[in-house]
């Protein structure tokens, strides 16, 4: 069986994504304004984007790709989406920014506690980061203790607390934890392996000054895609309950792509705590971190836990994400978990009719895959992984227009936009690119 995309290489050139990469790397550290996008975890130069639409991208050679990165998330109703932009459109005629309060930042927040009511109250941030690290620092002033346990390849940000055996751009660099961080902080974060409910167990109770929140990504999208086993999520909950600690729940990557109501409505597990991004700015700097009123009620000014933000709830961003959550209704939402799923699918029959080792997944909009004969549950099977053919592959996938997230250890994504055309149209060029990588 043989793809039918035609098998000359895609890119006919990347001459002017060379010529910017050049100007950038003098300019910013690696060329970039993000780790990830370096394509260090894969090698070569990086494509420099010039324009998307819909499920396309063009770069500022031409070359047109099928994108499954989105922008890592965000864009769930697909690029340039008429809907977001007629929405920015709209709110730019008022202004861009005021650092006041405005109708818009209670339009999202309501929208978000209508899908997700576990969020009665909540404060907009303007990034992931920001998101996590307010969360845990509430965390440590509502129990007043200082240790939080992470999982090995989970990523949260690049807060000081969080570098510690962290996954996405961290793992994909190879850093052992960033330099920078105090020993006397990383030594308050505790890592323990994804889906190893009894480690983690002995870590909480063998921590004599307690713990003060568990994070957790419900589903890893920073090892790559790996789901909870059966009953960890439940055992976490139970964990927390019984240790004095709260259970934060990251959803910046999986929030309004596992479930419209996120992991409440997919495990029925509740954290004390949620942090959200990525979808709900529609690719606007939005996040937002939000739980139990009790807790929230700590955060300045209304209590003594100080976070503030310039931009925080910014109005062009507040109206993108009202757009994007208005739009993406479950109808909608059970539309591209149903093709996502035809992608998946189809992607593990390649590997199967290959020989390949190959286990790919999905949970609604998200999906991954490893070379990997066995399931991958953690970390440490995420790193043991075919990197290598991975990283034939995503070239092999590049060069026929099919844009990866370049790195093993991330999730990729998909949008309203791309149709069973698209599916149709990128499985046949995976093939191609499954067909060279393991030639
Ligand atoms: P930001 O600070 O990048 O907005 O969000 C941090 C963050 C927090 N929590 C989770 C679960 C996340 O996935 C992220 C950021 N995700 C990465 C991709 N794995 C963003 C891409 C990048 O670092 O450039």
């Amino acid at each position: 069986m043989r793809s039918s995309f035609a098998s000359t290489r895609h890119m006919t050139n990347v001459t002017r994504s060379a010529e910017v990469m050049a100007r950038a790397r003098d300019l910013f550290p690696g060329g970039v304004s993000s780790p990830v996008r370096a394509f260090r975890g894969v090698g070569g130069e990086p494509i420099v984007v010039a324009r998307g639409e819909g499920a396309r991208i063009w770069d500022v050679d031409g070359n047109e790709y099928i994108d499954f990165v989105l922008s890592w998330g965000p864009l769930i109703l697909g690029h340039a989406s008429p809907i977001v932009l007629d929405a920015l459109d709209s709110a730019m005629q008022n202004g861009t920014s005021f650092g006041m309060p405005t109708e818009l930042e209670v339009q999202l927040g309501e929208l978000i506690r209508q899908r997700m009511p576990h969020l009665e109250m909540m404060r907009f941030v303007s990034s992931g980061t920001e998101a996590t690290m307010s969360a845990i620092r509430l965390a440590r002033a509502f129990t007043g203790r200082d240790a939080v346990l992470k999982f090995d390849g989970c990523y949260h940000g690049h807060a000081d607390s969080f570098l510690v055996r962290a996954g996405s751009g961290v793992a994909t660099l190879g850093l052992p934890d960033s330099p920078g961080v105090p020993a006397e902080l990383a030594a308050l974060t505790l890592t323990a392996p994804f889906n190893d409910l009894e480690a983690t167990t002995r870590l909480v109770r063998d921590n004599k000054r307690g713990v003060a929140a568990i994070i957790v990504e419900p589903i890893v999208g920073n090892s790559g895609f790996i789901v909870p086993d059966r009953g960890f999520l439940e055992g976490l909950r139970a964990l927390a309950d019984s240790a004095g600690a709260l259970l934060i729940f990251d959803e910046v990557m999986t929030g309004f792509r596992i479930a419209p109501g996120g992991a409440k409505e997919r495990f029925g597990v509740t954290a004390d705590l949620t942090t959200l991004g990525k979808v709900i700015g529609g690719g606007l700097p939005v996040a937002v971190y939000g739980g139990r009123r009790d807790i929230m009620e700590r955060v300045a000014p209304s209590g003594p836990v100080y976070q503030a933000g310039t931009l925080s709830g910014n109005p062009l961003a507040m109206a993108a994400g009202v757009a994007t959550l208005t739009a993406l209704t479950p109808a909608l939402h059970a539309r591209i978990e149903k093709r996502t799923s035809a992608l998946v699918e189809g992607l593990q029959k390649i590997g199967d009719d290959l020989s390949v080792p190959l286990t790919a997944g999905c949970a609604g909009s998200m999906w991954g895959f490893f070379f990997s004969s066995k399931p991958v549950r953690n970390f440490t099977d995420a790193k043991a992984s075919d990197v290598k053919l991975f990283r034939r592959f995503f070239h092999a996938a590049l060069d026929r227009g099919v844009y990866l997230a370049p790195s093993p250890f991330e999730a990729c994504f998909m949008s309203a936009a791309h149709g069973d055309a698209e599916v149709e149209s990128a499985l046949d060029r995976l093939l191609g690119a499954m067909e060279a990588a393991v030639a």
